[in-house]
């Protein structure tokens, strides 16, 4: 059996990746977390971590009671029922359940008494703001960027108000429904006073981009956001390929900011699931590449929910530099494939590529999320180290901060600043 190249890296090598993964400061550039300032927005604490959409998905396996009977059920009753079925009567060998454990570990609680009430009583004696500070120091997390939403019913009358930024936590601009979903956004967009029309005149097109234009200015957005449908294609007669084309994207190249496009999810495949409801697709890569041909000026983030369609993104990456990829999204965002992807990413693209962000929708998560993808980056970075040593080159303890900064951050900034 040939040995993996991590294997024949010198241990003292190993070790010297290892601790300056674990140790470099990430910029965690897609969560849905927010700024203190939302109150009860900011998700945190064990019953939260309990009832994430991703382990609910997984103890409905077990449950043969009514969907909605469960969701009858008090959150707390719901996280007993997801801690009995997936850490009780079955080992919690899951990404998402062994990421309950390894926040619990680092906080330094003991899960193996499974007292539960116990827990809760520890989290109940947590203050907000100290706790975040300590989640973000236990993650290595230097900067959060939220997923901020203007037809968020919740999340927009804050912003209109305005509010004292937190500023380890930015801004990025989600514009689903605009994109997904005109027919209802556009009598949205009138009622906010912008005077737009179903049928995509020009008149339209221009109150869109003042649209874009105050709420970019609104919230400082770092980039503009859309998740999409297998089934996206561009170019196409759809309001979406048009909306972007017209409006969304000559907006982004104007303000100078990039358009992250999150392939290949299809919506509530399940509904009876609510949030977990969501499923997978494979999504035509080729969308992207003549987006990436038609708008060289314009920048494109790109991340995509399938494994079968990571290649095509890594060699579409390779043929414009108007491109960067990130993050293992999601249904990737589990070892093995955050192992195979990340390899694939830096023997076809190198360091140009964002490897991972947290899509944390509790803040205990980036704990999980960040110190099991580390310990996965660090050794696949070792791997091609260790090859290159081989080759005749090896890397400096400088080089490997150099490497591994522009991984969690760097080269996403400068990619967003344009240099
Ligand atoms: O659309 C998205 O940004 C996804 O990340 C969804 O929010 C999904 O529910 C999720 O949390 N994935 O991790
Ligand atoms: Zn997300």
């Amino acid at each position: 059996m040939r040995a993996t190249s991590t294997e024949t890296a010198t241990p003292k090598l190993a070790a010297e990746v290892a601790h300056i993964v674990a140790t470099t400061p990430v910029s965690d550039i897609h969560t849905h977390l927010y700024d203190p300032a939302f109150g009860p927005l900011l998700l945190w604490g064990l019953d939260e971590l309990l009832v994430y959409h991703y382990l609910v998905a997984e103890a409905f396996r077990y449950l043969d009671m009514p969907y909605d009977t469960f969701w009858a059920l008090s959150k707390t009753q719901q996280a007993d029922l997801v801690w009995e079925k997936l850490f009780v009567e079955h080992s919690p060998v899951s990404e998402a359940c062994r990421g309950v454990l390894t926040v619990l570990q680092a906080l330094g609680l003991d899960p193996r008494k499974r007292d539960l009430k116990a827990l809760r009583r520890w989290f109940a004696k947590q203050k907000t703001a100290n706790y975040i500070t300590r989640c973000l120091d236990l993650a290595g997390v230097r900067q959060i960027c939220m997923t901020n939403s203007p037809f968020d019913p919740v999340e927009r009358p804050l912003w209109e108000k305005g509010f004292a930024r937190d500023d380890r936590f930015t801004a990025a601009l989600r514009i689903d429904p605009l994109l997904l979903a005109w027919g209802d956004t556009a009598p949205a967009l009138t009622r906010w006073g912008y005077a737009v029309g179903v049928s995509l005149s020009g008149k339209t097109i221009s109150e869109v981009r003042r649209f874009l234009e105050d709420w970019t200015r609104r919230i400082r957005a770092r980039y503009l956001m859309v998740s999409l449908s297998p089934d996206f294609d561009f170019p196409a007669d759809t309001f979406a390929a048009r909306l972007l084309e017209q409006a969304v994207l000559p907006h982004c190249r104007d303000a100078g900011l990039p358009m992250a496009l999150m392939f290949g999810v299809k919506r509530q495949v399940n509904p009876s699931l609510k949030l977990a409801g969501d499923g997978v697709g494979l999504s035509r890569i080729s969308a992207l590449e003549n987006l990436c041909a038609r708008f060289p000026d314009t920048k494109f983030l790109a991340t995509a929910l399938a494994r079968e369609n990571q290649h095509e993104l890594c060699v579409t990456a390779r043929k414009f530099r108007n491109l960067h990829v990130f993050g293992c999204w999601w249904f990737t965002n589990v070892p093995s494939l955050i192992e195979e992807i990340t390899r694939m990413r830096l023997e076809l693209i190198g360091l140009s590529v964002t490897p991972q962000h947290s899509d944390a929708r509790v803040l205990d998560q980036i704990i999980y999320k960040w110190q099991h993808s580390r310990q996965i980056i660090a050794r696949v970075l070792t791997g091609q180290y260790a090859a290159l040593q081989r080759a005749g080159w090896t890397v400096t303890r400088e080089e490997i901060r150099r490497d591994v900064r522009d991984l969690f951050g760097g080269a996403f900034d400068r990619f967003c600043r344009g240099s």
